[in-house]
């Protein structure tokens, strides 16, 4: 029996779904029209706009860099934080729908790695547009934004001879699509929950505004800073800008583990509680001031996400609704996408 919530929620969810299917056969629609539309605005014209200059892979930066949800934006609402999707659309509607029964006014954030690697790229970005959505960047985001103009220099003539890769998926973004993935920050702060999103780690001790954006996107490890300056030369030290005596910062971000490394979620002491994704081979990461999103659905295990309970008024300087009263859910990926390159846990 269904009470009358569960039926005013399956008439929301069914009510959403028109909208999405014109949105996807939008999508089936798209011809190179649009294409030609979006070369034209080239990648230069794009990057002389954006004031900040080149992000860690070439694309423009974002305005803003670091982005914020006051708390007017968020009260009363809730927060949906969505691990990373990996272009597997079916199981992000059945999430959003099945499991978190989204309503409009909820919000809904995702830590990053929209696209690639799984089926459905271009829907996964056409729903999070639909549906307002937040989203901060990946490296998959960010690596796919590049392989967009790859592809569409390359469809112009404008390119010279490089062929466009494997990311074919590329050619079925709009316009819009790729304006939605230029703007993605590489964090998002949110005061009243005390909460910072980024889509893989932060270097313990660092102000946000100085951390190193490729780092933001890439981190697993830390390393001290010490025990990494006995082992390699100061000049390693000096090039990646951390670990100097003056800056004070104990931890320096390494790219593969050993004896020495933590994961950094361990390490991090806040302020903030960070919610982040990259690290599927960990998996759920449930750390005092952390939270890992990254089950890793792609690779044929699950999509989850935590859902933050309304804040009621602006949360005051005592957020009322701290990560860890969150409810986690998740769906099991209905395939095995890609075979993951280690063991998940
Ligand atoms: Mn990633």
């Amino acid at each position: 029996m269904f009470s009358r919530f569960q039926r005013f929620v399956s008439r929301i969810i069914r009510d959403s779904k028109p909208q999405a299917k014109s949105q996807r056969q939008q999508n089936a629609q798209r011809d190179l029209s649009c294409h030609a539309v979006a070369v034209e605005r080239s990648l230069d014209e794009l990057k002389s706009r954006a004031e900040g200059g080149e992000g860690p892979n070439g694309m423009p930066l974002p305005n803003p860099i670091h982005a914020e949800l006051t708390p007017q934006e968020v009260a009363g609402r809730r927060i949906i934080l969505v691990g990373d999707v990996h272009g597997c659309y079916d199981e992000l509607v059945l999430l959003l729908d099945q499991e978190c029964r989204r309503q409009p006014d909820d919000v809904v954030i995702f830590v990053g790695d929209l696209v690639n690697k799984g089926p459905k790229s271009p829907e996964v970005v056409a729903l999070a547009r639909d549906i307002g959505a937040y989203a901060v960047r990946g490296n998959h985001d960010d690596s796919s934004l590049a392989s967009y103009y790859k592809w569409a220099n390359y469809r112009s003539g404008k390119g010279g001879k490089q062929k466009p890769d494997k990311r074919e998926w590329v050619q079925q973004l709009t316009e819009q699509d790729v304006e939605w993935l230029h703007g993605l920050p590489f964090s998002l702060r949110i005061p009243s929950h005390n909460l910072l999103v980024v889509h893989a780690g932060l270097v313990p001790g660092i102000p946000l505004e100085q951390q190193d954006l490729g780092q933001l996107y890439t981190m697993r490890f830390l390393e001290q800073a010490t025990a990494k300056r006995k082992k390699s030369s100061s000049k390693r030290s000096l090039r990646s800008g951390y670990g100097s005596d003056s800056d004070g910062a104990d931890w320096e971000p390494v790219g593969s583990a050993n004896d020495e490394t933590e994961l950094w979620g361990k390490v991090w002491d806040g302020p903030e509680h960070v919610v982040f994704g990259h690290d599927a081979m960990r998996g759920l990461q449930l750390r005092r001031k952390a939270t890992g999103l990254d089950t890793g659905c792609v690779y044929g295990g699950r999509l989850t996400a935590i859902i933050l309970p309304p804040v009621v008024g602006d949360g005051g300087s005592r957020p009322s609704a701290p990560v860890g009263h969150g409810m986690l859910v998740s769906v099991k990926a209905l395939k095995e996408y890609e075979k993951a390159k280690g063991k998940m846990r």
